[in-house]
């Protein structure tokens, strides 16, 4: 899973990073990337019934970039800006500033994370819409001199989509079809892709980090889009903490779980993924899958040969798995059961996947 962080300039992006991240905050513009480890709970309890010499838990791929904001330019211009790597991304994070301080200065001179929003959300559907009008423009050059069905159909399409970014709207709030969606994949247009929002919030403002949330749940569109409040030099703090002083930290601050871990949670639900996990020795591991897919392609992900011979997935859901100790005693309770390639791994499935090549 690859998220692309942008937002205003100092708003906390790579405050966010590195809190995330676990590396230094390298603080200024350019792009930094990195990899974060899932938290996952279910490992540990895993762990404990396996003893393996590993665990290894689900990735997502960071990707810091510098600032993104609307300037009053042209469309194009904005689309220029914006760089392959942010086009490739899964899903993007908007970081928004709502921390207020003296040292550091505000791009506009007064903190307004909800006008930083709307800014990012502008910038955003400029460059989507310099990219439509660019492909607009070449299938009706094309349909002038030949008639094709299928251009056709992606005029159509393309038009739709001019009309919802010219109203400032994003893409991903249009009620699309299955077929649409398919079509929108080798566009790689921005405000189709899945946003969550982060509020970055004052060290003070933590209390009212749940009242912020849900206020802003209910401006956000109906697309694929959720928000997150926190504080992100404090994150960073807690990241730094070893085990024991954090607990302590935590209760301190009044936080009941660090946002990073409901952070990471929020964007997998964004992007429809669930983890399954393999038990088998020498490591306990996390898998990362989308919704629906199925036990060969799970299987997929772990090595292509897996999938090219697979036999059959012997799965026991997590639950069952941890309250039996493990495969035999899932087995004895009649937990165990052997599905085939076309079965739709569920979150949490412990499968071992049996394959010949
Ligand atoms: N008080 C406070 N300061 C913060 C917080 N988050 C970030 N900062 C400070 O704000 C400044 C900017 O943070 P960065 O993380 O560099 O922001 P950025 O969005 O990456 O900035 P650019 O990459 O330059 O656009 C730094 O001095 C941070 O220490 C916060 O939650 N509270
Ligand atoms: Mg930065």
């Amino acid at each position: 899973m690859h998220l692309g962080i942008i937002g205003p300039a100092q708003s906390g992006k790579s405050t966010l990073f590195a809190a995330a991240t676990g590396q230094p905050a390298r603080l200024g513009h350019g792009a930094h990337r990195a990899l974060i480890l899932v938290p996952d709970d279910r490992l540990g309890a895993l762990a404990e019934i396996e003893n393996p010499r590993k665990i290894v838990p689900a990735e997502v791929d960071y990707l810091d970039w510098g600032g993104v904001a609307a300037d009053p330019t042209t469309a194009a211009d904005m689309e220029s800006k914006i760089p392959a790597e942010i086009r490739d991304c899964d899903a993007l994070v908007v970081v928004v500033r709502a921390f207020e301080s003296d040292v550091v200065a505000h791009p506009r001179g007064t903190v307004d994370a909800a006008h930083d929003l709307e800014d990012s959300n502008l910038a955003l559907v400029l460059a989507d819409l310099a990219t439509v009008e660019n492909r607009l423009s070449r299938v009706e050059r094309t349909l002038k001199v030949k008639k094709d069905t299928e251009l056709e159909a992606e005029r159509t399409a393309l038009e739709r989509w001019k009309t919802q970014l010219e109203s400032e709207h994003p893409i991903r709030d249009l009620d699309l079809s299955d077929q649409e969606w398919k079509r929108l994949r080798g566009f790689g247009l921005l405000t189709a892709k899945p946003l969550l929002v982060v509020v970055n919030l004052g060290e003070d403002q933590i209390g009212d980090a749940d009242r912020i949330e849900t206020e802003w749940q209910a401006k956000l569109g109906p697309g694929r889009s959720s928000i997150i409040a926190l504080c992100a030099q404090i994150e960073m703090e807690i990241g730094q903490l070893g085990d024991e002083e954090r607990g302590a930290f935590l209760t301190d601050m009044g936080i009941a779980e660090p946002a990073l871990g409901r952070m990471i949670r929020a964007s997998y639900g964004l992007l429809g993924l669930l983890s399954f996990f393999t038990a088998a020795e020498p490591e306990v591991r996390a898998w990362t899958i989308t919704e629906g897919q199925t036990a060969v392609e799970a299987a997929r992900v772990i090595h292509s040969d897996i999938a090219r011979g697979f036999i059959r997935a012997e799965v026991i859901p997590y639950d069952d798995y941890v309250e039996h100790r493990g495969v035999p005693g899932a087995k004895q309770a009649g937990k165990f059961r052997l599905e085939g390639k076309d079965y739709i791994v569920r979150d949490g499935d412990v499968i071992y996947f049996r394959f010949n090549v």
